[in-house]
């Protein structure tokens, strides 16, 4: 028979205290908040996980080769991670739903009345903090809140207005979110002295002032570097999220790029734990860094080409193409760019994948937001995405490197974008910073909900690596 090993006071711990409930803004009376929604789903968290201990703590889950070692840990399951779950071949669930599943069953903006029909990142971020799909009125709530929390204090400001507009939008977005640290509830509370059952309750309350003041950050960068929108805050609570973000960059009456962003951020917030932006926020808030922090190294992970900043990549790819052979590139003209690329010894961005072995639903998802949408299907550059997924899967076959040959979510994200006349593409990187705070967040608070300790894995060097092997 299995024992579990938390005592009941730990487990009672899960409910939020009272003043932390209350601090919840705009609480409506009979509707669930955030807050509380989390509250009633840790203690069966904490239950499964002690159980896991007593009864599996020994088993293997595989071997370590020098290969892990040497490549990138690839494949090694090291790390617990709740929101969702990456197959090789099916692509991303999130709480064991698909992003069709999402797509059908999420609140979204039709169901909110908010002009557009995609899911709402509140509904994704509720989705993956609970493991429940919200109703429409906890989803309203909840952009309420998120806008009553939405302003940034004029430090922030200012931090952000110092900067020269040649520093890169991401240097800028992980900068600003580091300096909102002043004001972390967790920080304050563990100086304070607060229990470690309690971690979860002021890591929730940063993790949701965070995502709130993330589009506000962002407004401002943009504005700054690029001198579009008016530089206000704007935050309406009776908007959603992205709409206030889109009215804050300028895009308020842009209702298909409005409702892109909604997919786009609600689509890019998870992709389970070990991609270098989820990975890092865990690994520096093992350290009890607050969120700020390591939300902020998370966003200095995304910066990096091979990850987040690819979808920057492929637009200055997709352009330079078109610069090349003109609007209407023919599969031949796409094939001869894809080797010149190759040739050149440079990888072909938006293409491949450490963990995907098909076409990314991702990539999916978004090329039906393009066909469902008139404005964007006779747009040259989103053709050109079509054809280049037409044509490229084959050439990286031929030439034989990369273990996945289809094409990835920045294969198309950043064209969209462009399309849309949000054409500064050294910003894009920054709205994907907006979303992943929605998948990297609620794990954080998992992890301290689930006491997980400071992560500390062992490395070696060559030498030892050969003395280990009996190599001379
Ligand atoms: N074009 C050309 N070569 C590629 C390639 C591509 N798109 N993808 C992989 N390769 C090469 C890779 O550079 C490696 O070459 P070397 O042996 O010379 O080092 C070889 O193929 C094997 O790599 P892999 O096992 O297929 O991929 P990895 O797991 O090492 O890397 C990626 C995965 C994503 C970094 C890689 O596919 C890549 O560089 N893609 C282009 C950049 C990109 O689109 N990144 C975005 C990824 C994404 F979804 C995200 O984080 N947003």
């Amino acid at each position: 028979m299995i024992s579990l090993t938390i005592p009941r006071v730990a487990l009672r711990a899960a409910a939020p205290s009272r003043q932390f409930a209350a601090a919840a803004n705009g609480s409506v009376r009979g509707v669930k908040t955030l807050t509380e929604a989390v509250g009633e789903v840790i203690p069966k968290k904490r239950e499964e996980l002690a159980q896991l201990k007593s009864s599996s703590a020994d088993k293997s889950l595989g071997e370590v080769k020098v290969s892990n070692l040497l490549g990138g840990m690839r494949g090694l399951k090291i790390m617990l991670w709740e929101g969702s779950v990456l197959d090789a071949n099916t692509g991303i669930t999130f709480h064991g739903k698909t992003i069709p599943d999402c797509e059908k069953e999420l609140p979204n903006a039709k169901d909110l009345g908010l002009g557009g029909k995609e899911m709402l990142p509140e509904s994704m971020l509720w989705l993956l903090l609970t493991g429940n799909v919200p109703s429409n009125e906890e989803v309203k709530q909840l952009s309420a809140e998120l806008a009553a929390k939405g302003k940034l204090p004029s430090f922030v400001e200012k931090i952000i207005d110092s900067f020269p507009k040649t520093l890169h939008p991401m240097t800028q977005f992980a900068a600003a979110v580091g300096a909102l640290n002043h004001d972390s509830a967790f920080a304050a509370a563990y100086t304070k002295g607060i229990k470690k059952t309690e971690y979860w309750q002021p890591t929730l309350e940063d993790s949701i002032d965070l995502v709130a003041k993330l589009p506000a950050i962002a407004a401002r960068i943009y504005y700054n570097v690029f001198g579009k929108g008016d530089g206000q805050q704007k935050i309406d609570t009776s908007k959603d999220l992205i709409g206030n973000y889109a009215e804050m960059i300028g895009y308020g009456g842009n209702e298909g790029l409005t409702d892109y962003l909604r997919l786009y951020i609600a689509i890019h917030g998870d992709h389970e734990g070990g991609n270098v932006s989820a990975h890092t926020a865990h690994l520096v808030g093992s350290a009890l860094s607050d969120p700020y922090l390591s939300y902020s190294a998370a966003l200095l992970g995304l910066a990096g080409p091979l990850h987040g900043l690819a979808n920057q990549e492929v637009l200055g790819w997709a352009l330079g193409m078109q610069d090349k052979v003109g609007p209407n590139a023919s599969h031949e003209q796409i094939k001869e760019y894809l080797w010149d690329t190759l040739k050149s010894g440079r990888v072909v961005p938006g293409y491949g994948h450490a963990v995907l072995r098909r076409p990314d639903p991702r990539f999916t998802a978004l090329s039906r937001f393009c066909d469902d949408r008139p404005e964007l299907q006779q747009s040259s550059i989103v053709q050109l995405v079509k054809k280049v997924s037409e044509v490229a899967p084959g050439v990286l076959k031929e030439h034989g490197k990369t273990a996945n040959p289809f094409p990835n979510v920045d294969a198309a994200s950043g064209c969209v974008l462009h399309e849309y006349g949000l054409s500064e593409f050294r910003y894009y990187t920054v709205i994907f910073g907006i979303s992943r705070a929605i998948g990297a967040l609620p794990q954080l608070v998992m992890d301290r909900a689930l006491g997980l300790p400071i992560e500390r894995p062992k490395s070696m060097s060559i030498a030892a690596l050969n003395k280990h092997l009996g190599n001379n």
